[in-house]
């Protein structure tokens, strides 16, 4: 019996990107594990994927192409052979060229897997190449990186670690407990040594239960929560004028504008009482380090950006950048770059084609974006009827009878049901990649453990099937994955050092850092070198560059949206504003956005799709607990279970995102949520929600 332990890499969207090892025996993955060799994993795994093996063998894969036979979204399909579909997918797409231009085409994808070879350079190279539309990727986390690239000028973070030597940590929209696990070993180790946890989330979180103190604000409004705690820190002498002088550029123009957030009327805007302003602001004036860590919770609303770039200026305040254990925590993403020109060969392309913004696919689809329009859309690694806002639009544009949909997926999710071809893809043990965590600075390799399932293939091996099919023959459409690799790590300068040979031989490869604590030299990457309060860049591209002036939050619940296209059926027609509820959809503890949430073993521990809603808003729609409740507005519906509980604020309703809408009843909460953008990036804004609820009988 052979037996064989295999490194690899977890895919999924989550800053951890822990390292797996995976027991083969005879062919067959007996066991998986975390690999204990790598520094953050420390040999264990999230709920989520300890049960992985249940993914890969699951009985729903697809394994083999499929060709629609019946209407779109009828569920009838046709086994097909790869070489068919390949040839079918390169016609169809010929003739569009010939006709429309290549961007009649879109690639959609987003974060089914994070890696270098199957989603950074398969979402770019075939694209590129042809000239098709390009996907504007401001789904996720767009706000807060332009906000934190223009206040600090890199999206760099300290270590998980470093935590141990805070002594105070305000976790800001975020809840590492579901969506970064790995960090919560460190958090209670600093706890034990005396560090004081502050959660700020409308939620009672499993991360706020566990913290020393819980503040509420209402949604959207944590950019004025941080102006009025700079503002009592100015008002009290906590700040630090001589590092705000020599580091930061636009402190006294900001510093006016902190006049108009006094403690009452932070207040009155948040919903945090005065005293807990007071109080936090001293806290936070007072012990150091001091850090401040945020995920993307905060940016998904129509102030994201804003919010964030006031949220920046705190740590400048009292000067914590630079200083082990203080300043801000949010994305490794920037360090070790890519090189831009081996992911994406621009120089042997065509002109870049136009851009679309993924939040918008459903408009986008019904004639938004014209001159050409969408003929052909690509799916994979994304499940955009599931997880993208507005899905009773994306499923209006899907049905539209002249585009040619292709789905390349694990599973018949929500999306691939209306597409017109789909191809089976590999799963994470089938495949070679690189990933990079963006809440790690490490770089693991992911060796395939099993060969593919069926007749699965790989994001990158399709990509070369499809560009042989185009008559395209340039070498780096056809190389290997580690190929691939070997290129990009080799032209990378951030890389240096780093040989494939050495990340298939050590699993975990920490990327080579100039300094151990980001900013600790005193110099931001920046055009001023310093941190930009005061921001000419964002001035530039007509965006206020300095925080603290928010827009209007109220999003109308779609009832007047242009265009809109309302799938509620059973409601009632629109109800006052009065009435609205702000529905929050943040991560789910049992699944990655929608990818794991088929997993039967999963989907029991999640139980029956919930929201919870304070007991005062139930008793005013006559909603008890367990009640079956329409969750909808001019968008759409969603029926779930209600849940009574204190742990939301009265006129916040929460339930988790992730779910499939066909297992759910036929749609899930992005039935509900706009496709409107944020103030900076084109950013989703899944978060500025407003829905009414009815008790269903
Ligand atoms: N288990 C699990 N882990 C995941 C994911 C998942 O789906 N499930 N998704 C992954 C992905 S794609 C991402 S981007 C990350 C996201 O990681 P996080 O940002 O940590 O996750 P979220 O739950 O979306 O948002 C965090 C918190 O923000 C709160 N929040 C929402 N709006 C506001 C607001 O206006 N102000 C404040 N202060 N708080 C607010 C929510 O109540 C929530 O508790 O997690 C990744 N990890
Ligand atoms: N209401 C609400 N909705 C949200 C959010 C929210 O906060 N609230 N958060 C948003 C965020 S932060 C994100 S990042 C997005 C995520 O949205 P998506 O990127 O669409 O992520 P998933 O829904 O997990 O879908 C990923 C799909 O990729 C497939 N897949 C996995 N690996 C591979 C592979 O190697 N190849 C191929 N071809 N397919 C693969 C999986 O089976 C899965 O169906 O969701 C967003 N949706
Ligand atoms: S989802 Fe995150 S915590 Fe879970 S195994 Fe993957 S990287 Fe680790
Ligand atoms: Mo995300």
């Amino acid at each position: 019996m052979e037996r064989l332990l295999v490194r690899g890499a977890c895919p999924h969207d989550c800053p951890d990107t822990c390292g797996l090892v995976t027991e083969v025996q005879d062919g067959e993955a007996v066991s998986i594990r975390g690999d204990p060799a790598n520094p953050v994993t420390g040999g264990w795994l999230c709920a989520k994927v300890r049960p992985y093996l249940h993914h890969v063998y699951h009985p729903d894969r697809l394994l083999y192409p499929l060709r629609r036979v019946g209407p779109k979204g009828s569920g009838q399909w046709q086994r097909i052979g790869w070489e068919e579909a390949i040839a079918e997918i390169a016609a169809r797409w010929k003739a569009i060229i010939a006709e429309s231009g290549p961007e009649a085409i879109l690639p959609y994808f987003y974060s089914g897997t994070l890696g270098l070879v199957q989603m950074t350079v398969s979402s770019a190279r075939l694209w590129n190449r042809l000239g098709t539309s390009r996907m504007e990727r401001t789904i996720c986390c767009a706000a807060a990186f332009m906000a934190i690239r223009a206040t600090l000028g890199q999206c760099w973070s300290p270590p998980y670690s470093d935590v141990v030597h805070s002594k105070l940590v305000l976790i800001w929209g975020h809840n590492p407990v579901s969506t970064a696990p790995h960090f919560m070993p460190f958090l209670r180790q600093a706890q034990h040594a005396g560090c004081h946890v502050v959660v700020i989330d409308p939620h009672r979180t499993p991360t706020a239960a566990g913290a020393d103190w819980h503040l509420a604000p209402r949604p959207g409004t944590d950019g004025a929560l941080a102006m009025g705690l700079a503002h009592v820190l100015v008002a009290e002498g906590m700040h630090e004028p001589t590092w705000l002088e020599e580091h930061t550029v636009g402190w006294p123009l900001l510093r006016e504008r902190l006049a108009d957030y006094p403690p009452q009327r932070t207040a009155k805007i948040t919903g945090v009482p005065e005293e807990d302003i007071l109080r936090l602001a001293r806290l936070y004036g007072t012990r150091r380090p001091a850090l401040i860590k945020i995920a993307d919770g905060i940016n998904r609303n129509r102030n994201g950006g804003q919010n964030v770039r006031a949220i920046c200026a705190l740590p400048a305040l009292i000067g914590q950048y630079g200083v082990r254990g203080g300043g801000l925590a949010y994305s490794t993403g920037d360090y070790g770059k890519w090189d831009s020109e081996a992911i994406n060969h621009w120089r042997e392309c065509p002109p870049p084609g136009r851009s679309v913004n993924m939040n918008r696919l459903g408009a986008a689809l019904l004639g938004e974006v014209h001159n050409p329009p969408l003929r052909a859309l690509y799916v994979f690694a994304a499940n955009p009827v599931a997880s993208t806002p507005n899905s009773a639009r994306i499923i209006q544009g899907l049905l539209r009878p002249d585009l040619f949909t292709v789905v390349h997926e694990l599973f018949l999710t929500d999306t691939a049901d209306y597409a017109d071809i789909v191809l089976p893809a590999t799963s994470q043990l089938e495949q070679t990649d690189l990933h990079k965590g963006y809440g790690t600075t490490l770089l693991t390799y992911n060796s395939p453990a099993l060969a593919p399932r069926g007749e699965c293939k790989s994001n990158w091996e399709v990509m070369g099937l499809l560009a042989t099919a185009l008559g395209l023959q340039e070498p780096w459409l056809h190389q290997s994955a580690d190929e691939v690799i070997e290129e990009v790590l080799h032209t990378s300068p951030a890389l240096r050092g780093i040989t494939l040979a050495r990340l298939k031989a050590e699993g975990a490869v920490p990327i080579p850092l100039d300094e151990a604590t980001p900013f600790a030299n005193g110099r931001f990457p920046t055009p001023s070198g310093k941190v930009e309060l005061y921001s000419q860049k964002l001035a530039d591209q007509g965006i206020d560059p300095l925080p603290g002036r928010f827009r209007d939050d109220e999003d109308d619940g779609g009832w007047s949206a242009s265009g809109g296209v309302s799938a509620a059926t059973t409601a009632p027609a629109r109800l006052p504003s009065e009435e609205a509820l702000h529905l929050l959809t943040p991560a789910a503890h049992h699944f990655v956005s929608s990818s794991l949430a088929n997993q039967a073993g999963l989907l029991k521990n999640a139980g029956t799709p919930f929201v919870e809603i304070h007991p005062d808003d139930a008793a005013r729609r006559g909603i008890r607990n367990g009640d079956n409740v329409l969750v909808y507005n001019g968008r759409g519906e969603c029926r779930l279970r209600a849940v009574l509980t204190e742990a939301t604020r009265p006129g916040v309703v929460i339930s988790p995102k992730g779910r499939w809408a066909k297992l759910a009843g036929g749609a899930n909460v992005n039935w509900t949520t706009s496709d409107a953008l944020a103030d900076m990036a084109g950013q989703s804004t899944f978060h500025s929600n407003r829905v009414w609820l009815r008790r269903l009988d």
